[in-house]
């Protein structure tokens, strides 16, 4: 996950859990802040330099604690506004027939949203943008084809007990899914 903020300007979040306690800690930014199912607790973060400064909970939260990592990406007013703005714009459906967005929506489409398209799932990450995104899976992988492809065959060989089942492709259909993920820039 990265988040990202405008340098110099304090951001306001507003945290709470859909499951267990986790703790919400950016170390060269701030103090930890709990992050609780049922309530909302608030903090500030800011930044006074650009740069990416690595996030962690901090509070023991089921087998994959020490993958839950984030990044925190601080830049110039100007590029976060443009970040921001690229990041609201919709995915087009596909005008030709294409596979993949046909495979995308049968297998993913229910947990997964790409906005704009017939995918609004929301058990999962939002993939709109998917390809704008340095890593996936809190922070663990680096997001190339590679490791994406890795991590679609297999998530639970990847991260155990993670809330995305594996999931049966066979390899065509894992292709045109991969192709269908490249175009969502
Ligand atoms: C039952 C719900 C479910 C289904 C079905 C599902 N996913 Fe996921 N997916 C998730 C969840 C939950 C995560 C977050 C896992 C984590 O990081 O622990 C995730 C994570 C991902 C990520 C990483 C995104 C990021 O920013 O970290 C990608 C890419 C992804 N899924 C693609 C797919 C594709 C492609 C399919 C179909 C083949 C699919 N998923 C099917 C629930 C699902
Ligand atoms: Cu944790």
């Amino acid at each position: 996950m990265s988040l990202h903020i405008p340098v110099g300007v304090p951001v306001h979040f507003n945290l709470t859990s859909p499951d267990v306690i986790h703790s919400f800690w950016v170390p060269a930014l701030g103090g930890k802040t709990d992050v609780v199912p049922g309530r909302v607790n608030q903090m500030w973060l800011m930044a006074d330099k650009p740069g990416v400064y690595r996030g962690q909970c901090s509070e023991y939260c089921g087998s994959e604690h020490a993958q839950m990592g984030l990044y925190v990406i601080a830049e110039p007013r100007a590029d976060f506004d443009a970040w921001r703005a690229a990041q609201q714009a919709r995915a087009l459906t596909p005008t030709a027939p294409d596979e993949g967005f046909v495979q995308f929506n049968v297998h993913c489409g229910k947990c997964h949203n790409v906005r704009g398209t017939m995918a609004q799932g929301d058990k999962g990450p939002d993939l709109t943008h998917l390809m704008s995104r340095s890593t996936i899976a809190a922070g663990m992988l680096d997001n190339n084809i590679g490791n994406l492809s890795g991590w679609i065959a297999h998530p639970q060989g990847i991260k155990p007990d993670a809330l995305m089942p594996d999931i049966a492709l066979s390899g065509p259909e894992l292709q045109s899914i991969l192709s269908y993920l490249k175009t969502l820039k």
